[in-house]
């Protein structure tokens, strides 16, 4: 297919062609050759649960309607969906046990290289778990609040810390529904036993544990992330970058740094200014070393040092191909398993560094907290000496940089804000800003690459919604020159002058996928101060074209915590007409929002902006 009909952006479509060429496969040719995908799995209506399967149910009513067990539609969709969400949530959530056990070795000193570097919010979220910290010192503070959180992951507690953070209103309606999250592995766990066989045959139990399974993600699993990586990394503040593949540089040792966890990224920033190999770099002949993102870890070390993104999801095989890349260093998450088919064809050198991912054609080099130091050095130091096997005709960085203001976390906003919600608040009741939206998640082959992210939050900045953003669609906002204080003329005129007087762009970068939580917090802080519940506030989230598990957790944490969801893909769910029924109409009953699916970011804009607007009523302003 052409590349136009690929993706809007242009770096891509140059690198689509050059990747042609080259003779490279990318995911859009496997996507075509996939073609027709299997109609059942799609609406959801095929189930392998156990091997008297695989069963599946004829849409169309002629053919079976029950799986050898019995389950119906309904039953299958439901433990299909359930399933899906504890992926999402577990995903996130191990990464951010990973970060606890960082925090832990740093405490009992056997992590050099990490160290805590945002004291006062370590002592912030200490207080708040309720650790006594008087007379303790830092790394005492910091031993107390990895045993917490390592507690959220079992069973030991009622409920996960952080849904101290959650309004009253809200709360209470958990506890009355039941979903309130107790131990984050626990739902997961409970989730997997529910959905083998003959276990939770009640849909709408099912889906309820659903939500709560969701909620451990995004008030337990990636909160938990988020915290600890300020913590460890700091806080993020608005920073000045840049995205693109123009951003890498032909002259300088190019390194990728992919996945979703800073705790190999950091450390390879860390070598990467080490005065020997910055020298290295230049004995053999480059001009110093470059390191650029992809995917959330690049949102993380983009956020917090304003190291410049390469690109989002659909653009990592095309990263490689041009031919400019000396490394690319991995940890976990949204790794295509062909990366290294795609970098055999170039001098590109694939390192993996999880146990928990390895990858056909990589190089695995494990990171442990006791060995990261001293292993970022000699994985540079191997990108830098590979430089010289680049092939100079293979090279091609297709466009220049686009310039980025990143680095929105909540205390940066509220900094911005002067350092209370009052002025936000102000301004949505008096309408220059009309609410605010979450647009977030992936990329995916079916959607055209970032048009919908694009469009969408292009439409809602000109009707005066604040947009905030992380994952794949922050890149793509950044690509397309949103992040950028002169894209404020893109907006309203009430949003332009809001962001005229605080000097933001009209979409603000929170950060990678587990920062959506920064949202929720944001959220969350907003209601408690005008004294609402979130699901009452005119807000709203939409993920116009998610690809992964994570985002199906994701999503149903941002409705049960109240948020109004508009997916740009449809979930493998339309099998179930109960179910269609009862997450887009009647969920809003119990938990105050519901799930919209509509792929066309026009239509998902109006969706957005009359939600905004009967918010809007409901509170009495205009
Ligand atoms: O966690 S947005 S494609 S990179 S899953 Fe993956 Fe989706 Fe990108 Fe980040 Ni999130
Ligand atoms: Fe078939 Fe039931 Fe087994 Fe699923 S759990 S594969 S529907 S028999």
């Amino acid at each position: 297919m052409h590349p136009d009909f690929l993706t809007i952006t242009e770096d891509g479509r140059l690198m689509l062609k050059k990747a042609v060429a080259d003779g490279v496969e990318t995911v859009w040719d496997r996507y075509q050759a996939q073609l027709p995908q299997c109609g059942f799995c799609e609406l959801g209506l095929s189930c392998r649960n156990c091997v008297m399967g695989p069963c599946r149910i004829d849409p169309f009513g002629e053919g079976p309607q029950r799986g050898i067990c019995g389950a119906d539609v309904d039953i299958i969709v439901a433990r299909n969906l359930g399933r899906m969400i504890a992926s999402g949530s577990a995903s996130h959530s191990d990464h951010g046990r990973d970060l606890v056990e960082v925090l832990r070795s740093v405490a009992d000193g056997k992590a050099p290289g990490y160290g805590i570097s945002d004291e006062e919010k370590l002592i912030r979220v200490a207080k708040e778990l309720g650790i006594r910290i008087d007379g303790l010192d830092v790394s005492e503070v910091a031993r107390r609040v990895s045993e917490v959180l390592e507690e959220d992951f079992g069973t030991k507690k009622r409920e996960v810390s952080f849904v101290t953070r959650v309004p009253k209103a809200r709360r209470e309606l958990w506890e009355k529904l039941n979903i309130t999250p107790r131990g984050i592995d626990r739902e997961v766990v409970e989730m997997m036993h529910r959905t083998h066989m003959g276990v939770d045959n009640d849909w709408v139990n099912l889906l309820l544990h659903g939500l709560r399974t969701a909620l451990a993600d995004g008030w337990g699993g990636s909160m938990i992330a988020t915290e600890v990586s300020d913590i460890l990394f700091g806080v993020p503040k608005p920073i000045q970058s840049e995205v693109s593949l123009g951003v890498l540089k032909e002259s300088h040792v190019n390194i990728i740094l992919h996945g979703h966890n800073p705790l190999v990224s950091e450390m390879i920033v860390q070598a990467s200014q080490d005065p020997d190999i910055v020298a290295m770099a230049k004995e053999v002949g480059a001009s110093g070393i470059n390191l650029a993102g992809l995917c959330c870890t690049g949102n993380e070390v983009l956020m917090r040092r304003g190291i410049p993104m390469a690109g989002n999801h659909l653009m990592t095989e095309l990263t490689i191909a041009t031919g400019a890349v000396e490394m690319v260093v991995v940890d976990y998450q949204c790794i295509m398993p062909s990366l290294a088919t795609v970098a055999n064809c170039y001098h590109t050198k694939m390192i993996s560094t999880s146990n928990k991912a390895k990858f056909p054609g990589m190089v695995h080099r494990e990171f442990r907290p006791d060995n990261a130091k001293e292993l970022a050095r000699e994985i540079v130091k191997e990108a830098v000496e590979n430089f010289k096997n680049r092939i100079p005709g293979k090279v091609f960085i297709p466009i220049r940089p686009v310039k980025v203001f990143t680095g929105f976390s909540v205390e940066a906003i509220l900094e911005a804000l002067g350092g209370s919600l009052d002025p936000l608040v102000d301004a949505i009741k008096s309408g220059a800003i009309k609410g605010a939206v979450g647009v977030v998640g992936c990329n995916n082959p079916k959607i055209k690459h970032d048009f919908g992210h694009v469009n969408l939050t292009k439409e809602l900045i000109k009707n005066d919604i604040l947009v905030v953003d992380t994952g794949c669609a922050a890149v793509a906002h950044g690509k397309a020159g949103l992040k950028q204080l002169e894209a404020a003329n893109l907006a309203g005129e009430g949003l332009r002058k809001i962001c005229q007087a605080l000097s933001i762009p009209p979409v603000l970068h929170v950060g990678s996928c587990v920062d959506n939580v920064r949202i929720l917090v944001l959220a969350a802080a907003l209601a408690n101060h005008i004294g609402v519940d979130i699901s009452m506030l005119p807000l709203a989230a939409a993920a116009p074209e998610w690809y992964s598990e994570k985002a199906v957790s994701i999503a149903c944490y941002a409705v049960a915590s109240g948020i109004f969801t508009v997916l740009g893909v449809t979930p493998p769910v339309l099998g179930s007409k109960n179910i269609v029924k009862l997450l887009t109409e009647d969920i809003e009953r119990i938990v105050g929002a519901r799930f919209a699916i509509e792929p066309d970011p026009q239509k998902a804009a109006r969706l957005i902006i009359d939600h905004i607007r009967a918010r809007r009523e409901a509170l009495g302003l205009s």
